[in-house]
């Protein structure tokens, strides 16, 4: 069998500062989980525009599937990142010091029309569900995947009934 080490990256995290780390952590954990490990980058809207879009645009042919993008504030990285490719974008809003978060799930749900970001919960619930959404897209073409997301959801309904 593969081994995790040896297996093409499919899923890029990126984020837009080291500060954002602790949070998408969780994301990189549950893809790890799932047997998958993913490039990880610290890119920035604003302060790193250009290195953003050159990593953006050469996603697709390095073989990357699914794009899981964390920031804070206004946070524009998903959109940006959204423009310029035909992946699928998954945001992860940061929780933030003064507006708790809002600020930046405002910012990365909030896109025009056409060019979609799938946003997920402010923080740590967020970056794991993107993992898991990141999972469930590539299970779509993958029979292993699809079996072991089936039994993360049985997992998942066998701790609810313990708490009982
Ligand atoms: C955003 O600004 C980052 O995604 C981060 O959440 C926030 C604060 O960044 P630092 O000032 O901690 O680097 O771009």
């Amino acid at each position: 069998m593969e081994g995790i080490a040896k297996m093409k990256t499919k899923v890029a995290i990126i984020m837009g500062s080291k500060s954002d780390s602790p949070i998408m952590s969780e994301a990189e954990n549950m893809l790890k989980a799932f047997g998958i490990k993913p490039e990880v980058r610290v890119l920035s809207a604003h302060r790193t525009p250009l290195a953003t879009i050159n990593y953006t645009v050469s996603a697709r042919v390095k073989g990357i599937k699914v794009i899981i993008a964390g920031a804070g504030g206004a946070a524009h990285l998903a959109g940006v990142i959204a423009a310029h490719t035909t992946l699928p974008v998954i945001g992860v809003p940061m929780p933030t010091r003064y507006l708790k978060g809002i600020d930046s799930l405002f910012s990365t749900v909030q896109m025009p029309s056409g060019v979609p970001v799938a946003t997920m919960a402010i923080g740590k619930s967020g970056a794991k569900n993107a993992a898991i959404l990141a999972v469930q897209i590539l299970a779509l073409e993958d029979k292993k995947l699809e079996q072991k997301i089936a039994q993360f959801k049985r997992k998942l309904a066998a701790s609810i009934k313990k708490k009982r």
